[in-house]
């Protein structure tokens, strides 16, 4: 969720007031939507991903499932039972389960069809309505050939023996367990994975996710300012947490990306504190690490704040180093720039800033985590950390100092949009400096 438990050149993953109106999401394409089958598809934006998909594999055939239903009977289901697979959703933006995709690159026009299983309306008496194989679905999705699911294998077997080139599969956690990919594997074709082809897609954000970015960004920040309203000594910290994720709902988010940290005191040194059952104390300082998703995309931010609403000098001298810290590696980001750069010129500043506000040792020795992951749909989203900078790619700038002795923890996360010329503050909306929040929290 929100920290990248070390440094970022380990390589990849393996390591406002009131509710205003919703903000504006950018053009969509207008398909109407209809009860239950999620929102509409941006279907210029999807066809636009699997062409670039289909260009960087230059031959072969693709073959993608969507998720299942998870079941009351065997999860436990926080919010609801069903979300999309990031690899399905990025090349259809369709909410519907148990669906597949089969793209076809080499031999002639790229082709898609998109199966989905027969609609059957005694089960919608139970689940609503759902996209069956019909033009209602060409239509909405935006992909012509639309089957039913009892088609995929003789069209995938016929296709098998037509096209040559791989076979790209999603080899990952969400799939491991799909029998017909299972299969697959063992045919004795060229099979592949297609996830760091699809993942290395993902880095760079087109329009359409950047319109999901910014609103699951916006509600993340009214959020914040909830959290920081309902903030005063005594509160417990879940108070705070039903406070922030309210104003979430409120906003329509449709899921916490991550569980909710919310760490008074002592609790705010630990950097993945998201048990939430302390009675906060007069004096003490608070870190909220939240961010709603929306539209499958999440937001990652992280505020500090006094729970009586006025920082202490110390506090505040902490504060502002790691402000600082943050904003030096934000003055530094811009395409070509590494994740790594930035996070050795924040260590080196906070280093260089330190005086003696943390005794004998700099603060950098008390910035125990990365600086940097990537945002989209994951919270640390996909991709390869040592890519360059592009305009488009999106990640966190988070610094933090941690003084456990003192139960002093400060943390201050925003999200990053890179730009031709430098950067944009996607959370700006979320009150930051020590001056705004004591002025907020000084209206409560
Ligand atoms: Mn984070």
């Amino acid at each position: 969720m929100l920290i990248l438990v070390a440094c970022v050149v380990v390589p990849t993953l393996a390591a406002q007031g009131r509710a205003s109106p919703a903000p504006p999401l950018g053009a969509w394409t207008p398909v109407p939507e209809l009860p239950g089958m999620g929102r509409p598809v941006d279907t210029a934006s999807v066809a636009a991903r699997r062409r670039a998909l289909l260009a960087r594999i230059g031959r072969g055939v693709v073959l993608v499932p969507a998720a299942h239903e998870r079941e009351l009977e065997r999860d436990y289901l926080q919010d609801n039972d069903f979300r999309q697979s990031n690899t399905f959703f990025y090349l259809t933006e369709l909410e519907t389960q148990d669906a597949w995709l089969l793209l076809i690159a080499g031999g002639g026009a790229p082709e898609t069809v998109l199966f989905l299983p027969p609609r059957n309306p005694f089960q919608e008496r139970w689940t609503g309505l759902r996209l069956g194989p019909d033009s209602t679905a060409a239509r909405l999705t935006g992909i012509a050939r639309v089957l039913p699911t009892d088609s995929l294998d003789p069209v995938l077997s016929a296709l098998l023996a037509r096209v040559r080139g791989p076979l790209y599969v999603p080899l990952d956690q969400a799939t491991r367990d799909e029998p017909r990919l299972r299969d697959l594997v063992f045919v004795g074709r060229d099979v592949r994975n297609l996830r760091p082809v699809v993942d290395s897609l993902r880095l760079v954000k087109d329009a359409d996710e950047l319109a999901r970015m910014r609103k699951a960004i916006d509600i993340s920040g009214l959020g914040h300012v909830a959290a920081m309203q309902a903030a005063r000594p005594g509160a417990w910290e879940y108070e705070i947490e039903a406070a922030l994720e309210a104003e979430f709902r409120r906003n329509g988010a449709d899921r916490l990306g991550y569980p909710s940290i919310v760490g008074s005191g002592p609790n705010s040194t630990t950097l993945h504190y998201d048990v939430n059952r302390r009675q906060t104390r007069d004096g003490d300082l608070i870190v909220v690490d939240a961010g709603a998703e929306w539209g499958q995309y999440t937001a990652d931010v992280t505020r500090t704040f006094p729970v009586n609403g006025k920082f202490t000098p110390r506090q505040k001298a902490i504060y502002d180093l790691v402000l600082a810290t943050q904003q030096a590696a934000f003055d530094s980001t811009r395409p070509g720039a590494t994740i790594a750069q930035l996070n050795r010129i924040a260590r080196d500043y906070m280093r260089a800033h330190s005086g003696t506000l943390c005794g004998a040792q700099t603060c950098d020795a008390y910035f125990i985590h990365g600086l940097s992951h990537w945002l989209g749909m994951d919270v640390h989203d996909v991709g390869d950390y040592s890519t360059p900078l592009k305009p488009g790619m999106v990640f966190t700038i988070e610094p933090g100092i941690y003084l456990a002795p003192e139960g002093l923890g400060v943390r201050i996360e925003d999200d990053v949009l890179v730009t031709v010329t430098g950067a944009e503050w996607l959370s700006a909306k979320a009150p930051k400096t020590t001056a705004e929040i004591e002025r907020l929290m000084g209206r409560r």
